[in-house]
């Protein structure tokens, strides 16, 4: 079934993009755009897992009748985010470390990626690489049950290995 457009099935968004905080948008807007270019629908929304509880367990609880596939979760400090979304869907959740002030993100990955056994959350690269890659990986895992998205990633893929100089300017 395909994937990628709302219009050819009931799904209406593939991937959901999460952030702690307004503040993490600047970073994980780069997720957003991944997903633009590769025509992934998806939505965006602010979800805090200390400030706002409440809204957490309601999105992860209903990602799935929603047409949610994939959850992205940004999340800086004590990045609770990303594990409590894991606990309460079986969807794959990928997180995203913010760069903190404070440590500079590694109270982020460390609080993201030092889960319990039973409860996986795939923990990306700090900061803009990993909302970057955090949104690639999606896309790939949705790439397994979509042709059309497969053809999509593997373009963009070409795109990037062409844009590479072979020598500096
Ligand atoms: C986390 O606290 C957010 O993910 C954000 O990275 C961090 C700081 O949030 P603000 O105080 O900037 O709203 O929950």
């Amino acid at each position: 079934m395909p994937l990628s457009h709302p219009s050819s099935s009931n799904i209406s968004f593939a991937v959901g993009v999460i952030m702690g905080s307004q503040s993490d948008w600047d970073i994980m807007s780069h997720s957003a755009d991944i997903l633009k270019k590769l025509d992934i629908s998806h939505e965006v929304k602010i979800v805090s897992a200390h400030r706002t509880p409440d809204r957490l367990r309601e999105y992860a609880t209903s990602a799935v009748e929603r047409g949610i596939r994939v959850i992205i979760a940004g999340a800086g400090g004590a990045a609770h985010l990303p594990g409590m979304v894991a606990a309460w869907t079986h969807l794959p959740v990928l997180g995203v470390p913010m760069q903190t002030h404070a440590l500079n993100g590694k109270d982020s990955l460390l609080s993201i990626v030092q889960m319990p056994a039973g409860i996986p959350v795939g923990t990306l690269a700090i900061g803009k690489a990993g909302a970057i890659n955090a949104a690639l990986l999606a896309v790939s895992i949705l790439s397994i049950a979509d042709q059309s998205i497969a053809q999509r990633l593997v373009s963009w893929r070409k795109a990037q290995t062409d844009s590479v100089a072979i020598s500096p300017l």
